[in-house]
C-alpha cells in the first residue's frame, strides 16, 4: 500500500509540474524594433510638355517611414538650362528654362545614421521638333530650316527668304514667323493681320518640269478657309493661304490654295506633296514650271482670336 501512495504522490507531483511548466510557457520574444531608414517609391522618370511653366510634387507622397519620422530633403538637378528646382518642406517645384533632359537627385533621411536613402529620375521637357528630315532628291528651291537658329525669322535671315505683311491698310506689325528649335518654322497670327507673304527667291530660273512642291506641316489651326482672296475677290472676310511659284518676269505662274488641300490639326507631322503641274494659274498668268524662279505662301485672313498658325518644315520643290 505504500509504495501504492508514493505512486500516487509522484503522479500529483508530475500533474502539478505539467501545470507549472504550462503556466511558465512563453511564446518566442519579437525581435527588438529596428528604427528604419525611409523607403523611396514611384519616383519615376517624368515628361513634361512645351510651356509647361511649373510643375510641383509632393514627396510626402513618395517617401515614407517606418516610424514616421519627419523626413528631411536634399535634392540636386543636374541641367539648370533645362529645369531649375526648389523645396519647400515637402514640395519639390520644377520650373521650365528650355527642353531636353535633366536628372534629379533625391536624398531622404530620418535623421539617423546611415539611414540617408537616395534616388535619381530623368525629368525631360519635350520640344516640338521638326520634321523628319526629308530624305528624297530636293532642289536649290527646298528649305529644311536646320541650323538657322531660333526665334523671329528678322533676327535669324535666312537668304533668299523674305517675310512680309501688312493690313489692308499696310500699315501693321511685322508678321510673326520664327525658327524653332534651330530646324523649322513657325507661322502664327498673333494680332489681328490680314497678310502674309513668304517668298523664296532662286538665284535664277529653273526647269522643275515633273517636280513637286512639298511641306511638312503639324500643328494647323485657322478659322474655316474661304477659297477667296481679299483683294483679288474682294472678300474682305477671307481666309486662305496659298502655295505660288513664278519666273524671274512674274509673267508665269503657279498658285494652289490651302482650302483645296484639306489640312487638318495634328501634333504629328504631315506631308503635303503636289505636281507643280497640279497648280492653278497665278492671276491668270500661264502656268510654267519649266521656269521658277520665286517660290511662296502667302496667307491671308486670321485674327487674333482666331488665328492661322502651324508648323512648317521641308518646304520646297522635291523630284
Ligand atoms: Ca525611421
Ligand atoms: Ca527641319
Amino acid at each position: 500500500m505504500k509504495s501504492k501512495k508514493y505512486i500516487k504522490q509522484f503522479v500529483y507531483l508530475l500533474s502539478f509540474a505539467l501545470v507549472m511548466i504550462g503556466c511558465e510557457y512563453h511564446p518566442p520574444d519579437p525581435p527588438p524594433v529596428e528604427n528604419q531608414p525611409p523607403v523611396i517609391t514611384g519616383l519615376n522618370d517624368l515628361s513634361l510638355p512645351l510651356n509647361f511653366g511649373t510643375h510641383e510634387m509632393d514627396f510626402a507622397n513618395y517617401v515614407s517611414d517606418q516610424e514616421r519620422e519627419i523626413i528631411t530633403y536634399l535634392v540636386s538637378n543636374s541641367n539648370d538650362t533645362v529645369i531649375t528646382i526648389s523645396l519647400d518642406n515637402t514640395v519639390l517645384t520644377i520650373t521650365e528654362v528650355g527642353t531636353g533632359p535633366s536628372d534629379i537627385n533625391v536624398f531622404a533621411t530620418d535623421g539617423h545614421e546611415g539611414h540617408e536613402v537616395e534616388t535619381t529620375f530623368t525629368v525631360t521637357v519635350e520640344g516640338i521638333w521638326g520634321a523628319a528630315d526629308y530624305t528624297g532628291n530636293v532642289t536649290v528651291g527646298f528649305l529644311d530650316f536646320n541650323g538657322f537658329g531660333e526665334g523671329h525669322i528678322y533676327d535669324n535671315p535666312i537668304p533668299g527668304l523674305t517675310v512680309e505683311g501688312w493690313d489692308y491698310d499696310w500699315d501693321s506689325p511685322v508678321p510673326d514667323v520664327k525658327l524653332a528649335n534651330n530646324d523649322h518654322l513657325v507661322i502664327t497670327n498673333e494680332v489681328d493681320r490680314q497678310w502674309f507673304w513668304i517668298d523664296y527667291r532662286l538665284d535664277g530660273d529653273y526647269d522643275f518640269t515633273g517636280k513637286k512642291l512639298r511641306f511638312d506641316y503639324s500643328y494647323f489651326i485657322a478659322p474655316a478657309l474661304t477659297g477667296t482672296h481679299w483683294d483679288e475677290d474682294e472678300d474682305l472676310a477671307a481666309v486662305d493661304i496659298r502655295l505660288w511659284y513664278v519666273n524671274t518676269g512674274w509673267s508665269t505662274g503657279g498658285a494652289i490654295y490651302f482650302s483645296s488641300l484639306g489640312l487638318e490639326y495634328s501634333t504629328d507631322w504631315q506631308e503635303v506633296s503636289i505636281p507643280l503641274e497640279d497648280f492653278g494659274s497665278l492671276w491668270e498668268m500661264p502656268v510654267d514650271p519649266s521656269q521658277i524662279r520665286y517660290i511662296g505662301l502667302e496667307i491671308w485672313g486670321g485674327t487674333s482670336s482666331a488665328p492661322i498658325s502651324f508648323r512648317l518644315d521641308n518646304f520646297g520643290i522635291v523630284d
